[in-house]
């Protein structure tokens, strides 16, 4: 351990810890604007942490300076608050400084420092760094290159945590940008879609597509009717933008602010969720019996999708053929729902609530038109949700709570936990058990699934028969299992479980941004929660699945489902 002093108090430390973590221990904030506890983002890029050290020639940035011992530092001297003004003023100096009209106006970091510090005036003049324009080449993600302060959060969350390497700082001096290399357009890049990046992004240089116009404009056209769907893992997360603690449920509230929006049926991605495990469930089944690409691999998190494609696609023929749940509700909404309530397809406008950037790519897949329509026609993350209900002067708080339509609206625990990792695994295994044994599953909350470790297995026992599971999330964890599989290391495996977003959709691109350190575990412990409190929990129990077979679908993996809710991956 070594001891030293920050502001005239000691304090002991494991050694290797920095002085800003130090100065935390004790209580003492410092300011910065590049470090990030989650990521372990160390740059030293922002230099808004220096801080004053005896015997030291300059001022040094405390997330890169190791405690040492007897070291005497200062944190608010009058030179040190000056040179920090300084140093958010030339950053300012360089900066649109348009918080009216930027999308993260109120949750800007570089906003609220200004704010911190009293800035009034900039003293420098506008610097000449190169202009580069708004890239909108994504179907999910938009650079505003002028707003980056080069923090590199975004650099090191693609390259580190997902291994994606999709952007990257490009050139050098005042035409520095974090771009795709040759500075290509994010469209044409391998970006994923995943959208970690505008997570952690600072300020308003990186965010999700704004697809609220087009949401607007449907619901106020009378000859549409508008149905819309909300993922398991919105109900756990909405509550933050409206002052709740992360993995509180709102979903009664969410079902009656969607109402008061305008929508013409509120229905419930958790109820293909449970579709999506009668498929996948038997399609494992089938696998495990008649032989088939094993293990077979979930399909439903598009972000895991465009990373497979682009970096295994020899491994591609080990992906479930079953969609996700956002794009069976898409398919069937169009064809089962509107055949009963007797809608066109054509007058139909499904609209997804998902705490997923890459959604938005996954419903413009060319292949994603079962129902003879674009099956999915807008998607919208948990943060467009917000900004249309603030638009809308609707407070959730003040929300009755309220039901989902039928039929698409009944859903079981099962359902629930998909929104966080090994929640698919659990849910499939809860439904294979009893489809394989014919027996009652003893136990049915399945814990060796659960957890944020990067990379978890367990061999569940089906009356004689293991099934050896695996679930990753977070694609850099995604990427070690890929490169076991790769090498023969996973011959004896079954199922694999991935999902592209560290700690599965609660932890979603699309999410409320939450400098919460544990907020996945809050928002995971929500939806367990939710599913616990359930009277229905396995998903071949939910009755209005078991109606959609018997009146529309016909069997598992008939001719009907195959048509409608499975597809295949080329590379
Ligand atoms: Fe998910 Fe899904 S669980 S990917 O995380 O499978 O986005 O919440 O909607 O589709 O259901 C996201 C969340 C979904 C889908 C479901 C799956």
């Amino acid at each position: 351990a070594v001891t030293l002093t920050i502001d005239g108090r000691p304090v002991t430390v494991e050694p290797g810890t920095t002085v800003l973590d130090a100065a935390r221990q004790l209580g003492i904030a410092i300011p910065t604007l590049c470090y990030l506890k989650q990521l372990n983002h160390r740059a030293g890029a922002c230099r808004m942490c220096i801080v004053e050290v005896e015997g030291a020639r300059t001022y040094l940035a405390s997330c890169t300076l190791p405690a040492t011992e007897g070291m005497v530092v200062r944190t608010g001297t009058p030179g040190v608050r000056e040179a920090r003004r300084m140093i958010l003023e030339l950053m300012l100096s360089d900066h649109p400084n348009e918080c009216l009209l930027c999308i993260r106006s109120g949750s800007c970091e570089l906003q609220a420092a200004a704010n911190l510090m009293g800035l009034r005036e900039i003293r420098f003049q506008r610097m000449s760094r190169t202009l580069y324009k708004k890239d909108d080449s994504s179907p999910a993600i938009i650079r505003e290159p002028q707003k980056c302060i080069y923090c590199r959060r975004c650099v090191t969350v693609c390259a580190e945590v997902q291994t994606v390497h999709a952007i990257g700082p490009q050139l050098r001096g005042f035409a520095t940008v974090i771009a795709p290399p040759y500075n290509l357009p994010l469209g044409d890049s391998v970006c994923v879609h995943c959208g970690q990046c505008a997570l952690v992004c600072p300020v308003g240089a990186i965010y999700e597509r704004d697809d609220t116009g087009a949401v607007w404009a449907a619901l106020a056209d009378p000859a549409k009717h508008v149905v819309v769907q909300t993922a398991p893992a919105t109900r756990v997360t909405l509550g933050e933008a409206f002052g709740l603690p992360p993995g509180t449920p709102v979903t009664g509230k969410m079902v009656a602010a969607l109402r008061r929006l305008g929508f013409d049926r509120v229905f419930d991605t958790d109820f293909t969720a449970d579709l999506t495990i009668v498929e996948e469930g038997n399609e494992l089944i089938h696998r495990l019996t008649k032989g088939g690409p094993l293990p077979m691999i979930t399909s439903c998190s598009p972000g895991w999708i465009k990373f497979i494609e682009h970096f295994y696609p020899e491994f591609l023929p080990h992906l479930s053929t079953a969609k996700s749940p956002q794009q069976m509700f898409g398919a069937l909404a169009k064809t089962y729902y509107a055949e009963q309530a007797g809608i066109d397809p054509k007058d139909m406008v499904v609209v997804s609530i998902m705490p997923c950037t890459a959604k938005k790519f996954e419903a413009g897949r060319p292949e994603m038109n079962a129902s003879g329509y674009r099956d999915v026609d807008m998607v919208l993350t948990t943060r467009e949700l917000v900004r249309m209900l603030h638009e809308a002067c609707i407070d959730l708080n003040n929300m009755p709570d309220e039901e989902y339509d039928r039929p698409m609206g009944l859903s079981t625990g099962a359902g629930a936990i998909f929104g966080a990792t090994g929640g698919v695994m659990e849910a499939a295994l809860r439904t294979a058990y009893e489809l394989l044994t014919g027996k009652p599953l003893p136990g049915i909350d399945i814990e060796v699934v659960r957890g944020l470790d990067g990379v978890r297995q367990a061999a569940i026992d089906l009356e004689g028969n293991p099934v050896r599971v695996m679930v990753a999330h977070g694609l850099g964890h995604a990427r070690m299992l890929m490169e076991k599989l790769k090498a023969g290391e996973l011959k004896d495996c079954h199922f694999i479980e991935v999902m592209a977003c560290p700690g599965g959709c609660i932890g979603g691109g699309g999410q409320p941004i939450c400098a919460n350190p544990d907020v996945r575990q809050r928002r995971a412990a929500g939806i367990y929660r939710l599913d616990k409190g359930m009277k229905l929990r396995k998903s071949h129990e939910n009755p209005a699945i078991i109606e959609l077979y018997e009146r529309f679908l016909g069997e598992p993996l008939g001719e009907k489902s195959h048509k409608l809710l499975h597809t295949s991956y080329t590379p």
